[in-house]
């Protein structure tokens, strides 16, 4: 429907999406939009896959570089990692083909700080950005773009990209339009300055993103709906996570150290992450406020109950149901609801100037802290770090959560020392599963060990952490995080060589 396209320069340009995938070339960088299943384009992904695997079929390799917000759909990472058309995939993924390609060695995988790429892309560390594919809302008359359901990165590949094919995505919510602030002050040093954001509800910047129409190659039309998986009803496991979280809050605020309405929250994604929200929907704190990610089922229940009086986000992430429920009714959350560029909201600056509560999901953690969130048994690729590095570093408190035990028991989340490490102990100050949370804020290594063994270990590996943690006391050969280095990671080691860390 053409109607969303406002400009008649931008009309003349509208073609299939087999004739804008066309014009993408082998070996070319491609800045696509979407983030957690929202905002991706939904036509010439796979218009290109299919072009690919003509092309490969015929003996031309072709392959191309692949730059998202986050992680996508079945339709963008599924489709293009399926015919081997991917060299080198950045900066999130979650998606089961794409995983299979990077833990086969078959596909180059870099996982950086969501709030760093717009920044490395711009200091040219990445090579040249050539095309941006990125899904809008709208065109606007005098030719400013209308965002879709995320925002993610798309104000810099559409800046940075020689070539632009837009998506005009009709089945998005008219009411997208004004929802959205587009910050365009951010600079490269020497040059930067303060990003003037003091509460979760300023807007600094426009609600459309520029373009220089000379850039745009195509316009394509679509009409088909973001993609996201339904979530579970919240486990007693997440239950009872959330549980503690809650106690430890409103125990924060007793002793004075969060005020009533809390600070502003920051949740992860997955099934621990909503159920916090749905116990602090039944809880005792109102006014609240979140400046996150993404906006999840769990968020929009607390915005409906006027629990949460905003939220600041780059991307909606919600199961079909909530979405189609947003959709029928989005202008009523219109004044509560800010998406921004995922520079901004996840800047490490307006983070720790706001004093984010920040609650992120994990695979395992160690006895002092350090916490692994991407790598199974040191080596494979699960995710990626997505935004939980750049909330934990810099959040007033940053929890991190997890079931004590994975696979039936056979996996401990708490060993030792952890296979991979993406928030060092210095990030880490409350570790939270099932049996308990521990606080490890003002501990030293040697403390931290202590509660984190009694507060979060499952009964069936408490013990033998004790046992590695006394042994190490004795014979490491420092005490200050005593590690014994031939046996710090024999729990993997177990676990890999007869399926059970026991
Ligand atoms: O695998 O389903 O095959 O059994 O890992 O585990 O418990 O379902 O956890 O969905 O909450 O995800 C860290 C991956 C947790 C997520 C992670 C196995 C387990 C299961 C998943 P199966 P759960 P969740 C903002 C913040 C990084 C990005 C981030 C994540 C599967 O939270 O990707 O935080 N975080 N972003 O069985 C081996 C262990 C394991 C294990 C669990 N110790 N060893 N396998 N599993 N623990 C959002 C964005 O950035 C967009």
């Amino acid at each position: 429907s053409s109607d969303r396209i406002r400009s008649a320069t931008f009309r003349s340009k509208i073609m299939s999406a087999d004739e804008a995938a066309a014009l993408i070339a082998s070996g070319e960088n491609v800045g696509m939009s979407g983030f957690t299943g929202a905002g991706y384009p939904k036509a010439v992904p796979s218009a290109l896959a299919r072009r690919i695997e003509t092309a490969n079929a015929a003996g031309q390799r072709f392959r191309i570089g692949v730059w998202t917000g986050a992680s996508t759909a079945p339709e963008l990472d599924g489709a293009l990692a399926e015919v081997d058309g991917v060299h080198m995939r950045l900066p999130y993924q979650s998606d089961p083909t794409c995983r299979k390609r990077i833990n086969a060695g078959e596909m180059e995988y870099m996982d950086i700080h969501l709030s760093h790429v717009a920044q490395t892309v711009w200091s040219g560390f990445l090579g040249k950005l050539d095309v941006a594919v990125v899904e809008v809302a709208g065109i606007t008359e005098d030719g400013r773009l209308i965002p879709s359901s995320s925002v993610g990165n798309n104000k810099t590949w559409i800046e940075q990209a020689d070539r632009v094919i837009l998506e005009v995505n009709s089945w998005q919510s008219e009411a997208l339009e004004g929802m959205h602030d587009i910050y365009y002050g951010t600079d490269l040093p020497p040059n930067r300055k303060p990003i003037p954001l003091v509460r979760t509800t300023d807007r600094i910047g426009e609600p459309y993103f520029r373009i220089d129409p000379a850039k745009v190659a195509a316009l394509v039309e679509t009409h088909a709906s973001d993609r996201n998986s339904a979530f579970t009803p919240p486990d007693e496991a997440s239950c009872r996570i959330a549980g503690h979280i809650l106690e430890f809050l409103e125990h924060e605020v007793h002793k004075g150290r969060l005020p009533k309405n809390l600070l502003p929250l920051q949740s992860g994604v997955g099934n621990i992450a909503n159920a916090v929200l749905s116990g602090l929907n039944d809880g005792p704190f109102e006014g609240l406020t979140a400046y996150t990610e993404v906006l999840q089922d769990g968020m929009l229940d607390l915005i409906k109950s006027g629990k949460l009086s905003c939220a600041s986000a780059t991307a909606f992430s919600l199961s079909p149901d909530a979405l189609t429920e947003l959709n029928a009714d989005l202008a009523r959350y219109r004044d509560r609801i800010i998406l921004r560029p995922q520079e901004i909201s996840n800047h490490p600056e307006v983070i720790r100037r706001l004093g984010v509560i920040a609650m992120n999901g994990m695979l395992e953690a160690d006895i002092y802290g350090n916490v692994n969130s991407t790598h199974l048994m040191g080596s494979q690729i699960m995710n990626g770090i997505g935004g939980s590095g750049d909330f934990a570093r810099n959040a007033y408190i940053s929890i991190f959560m997890t079931p004590s035990v994975a696979k039936d028991g056979a996996i401990s989340c708490l060993v030792p020392m952890v296979s991979h490490v993406d928030h060092t102990k210095h990030d880490v100050q409350v570790l939270v599963t099932e049996q308990g949370l521990a606080d490890l804020r003002g501990l030293s290594p040697k403390q931290r060990a202590k509660v984190t063994i009694d507060k979060c270990a499952h009964p069936d590996y408490r013990d033998a952490l004790r046992d590695y943690y006394q042994d190490a006391l004795v014979r490491a050969h420092g005490k200050q995080t005593p590690h014994i280095l031939e046996e710090a990671l024999a729990w993997h080691v177990r676990y890999l060589r007869q399926g059970t860390m026991k």
